[in-house]
């Protein structure tokens, strides 16, 4: 059995060869600079991003309300802005106005271009919760394109492996519907995802089956999702707060 002082020999022997020394504080170097980046990603406080999703607006139509529910959290008013459809990513690190209990967090109010679906893939892996603001009182005849909207947002969330990450779909512009009943909305929108994946199947897609059926549609090992409804041009936010105070 070798003794610890062969054990010294051998490692003082080896610190005389500079090469050795060289090779091995270099893969030391290297290991400590893969971990600091580990770390960073997946303890960074980039965590406590709340990602402001959904469609932007298209052949002048408006747009779903993400900028006009950014402001209202940022500010508690209304903005007095134009509705213009932007390319780049609105973000700020703030405390929602109207919560007393949450800490400041860094909201990114995300624009629905399709062009920036790779900038969304990245935003999506590292936020920590998702809101993504529907139209309602246009989903009788936006619904297929809301259905393909969630459908690819949920593609890009099973991508993710860690723990499953609260979804809220904000029902917005509730000022203009009457009768809003969210269950409803929910089943409508699942059974059009579910016919939308069932379409791309047949048609020979690949992985795009995301669910059997509506209830694992909606909340599965990598995201949970909560339906709520409101009207951010009305400053009638809370149900957002109160989500984020939840979890
Ligand atoms: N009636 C109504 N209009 C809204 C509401 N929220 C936003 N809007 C309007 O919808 C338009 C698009 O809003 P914007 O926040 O720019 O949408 P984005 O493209 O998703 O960022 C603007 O004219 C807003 O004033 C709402 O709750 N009710
Ligand atoms: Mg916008």
């Amino acid at each position: 059995m070798p003794q610890f002082n062969d054990y010294r020999h051998i490692l003082s022997a080896l610190l005389e060869n500079r090469f050795i020394v060289a090779v091995v504080s270099s893969c030391f170097c290297l290991v400590v600079f893969f971990w600091v980046l580990f770390v960073k990603r997946y303890y960074s406080p980039v965590r406590t991003k709340i990602l402001i999703v959904g469609r932007s607006g298209e052949d002048e139509q408006p747009g779903s309300g993400k900028t006009t529910l950014y402001h209202v959290l940022r500010t508690g008013k209304v903005p007095k802005f134009h509705s213009v459809t932007s390319m780049v990513p609105n973000e700020g690190t703030f405390i929602p106005q109207g919560s007393k209990s949450l800490k400041e967090m860094n909201f990114v109010d995300f624009p629905g271009n399709e062009r920036m679906r790779v900038e969304l893939e990245e935003q999506i892996l590292q936020a920590k919760v998702v809101v993504y603001v529907l139209d309602l009182s246009k989903l009788q005849t936006d619904l297929r394109k809301e259905a393909i909207s969630l459908f690819e947002i949920f593609k890009l969330l099973k991508k993710r492996n860690r723990k499953a990450i609260p979804v809220l779909v904000f029902c917005n512009k509730v000022d203009l519907c009457e009768n809003v009943e969210l269950d409803k909305v929910k089943n409508l929108l699942g059974d059009e995802i579910m016919k939308y994946q069932r379409e791309l199947a047949s048609a020979g897609g690949e992985n795009v089956m995301l669910a059997t059926n509506r209830d694992s549609l909606f909340a599965c090992s990598q995201y949970v999702v909560t339906f709520e409804s409101g009207s951010a041009a009305q400053g009638l936010v809370a149900p957002v707060i109160q989500f984020l105070e939840r979890i």
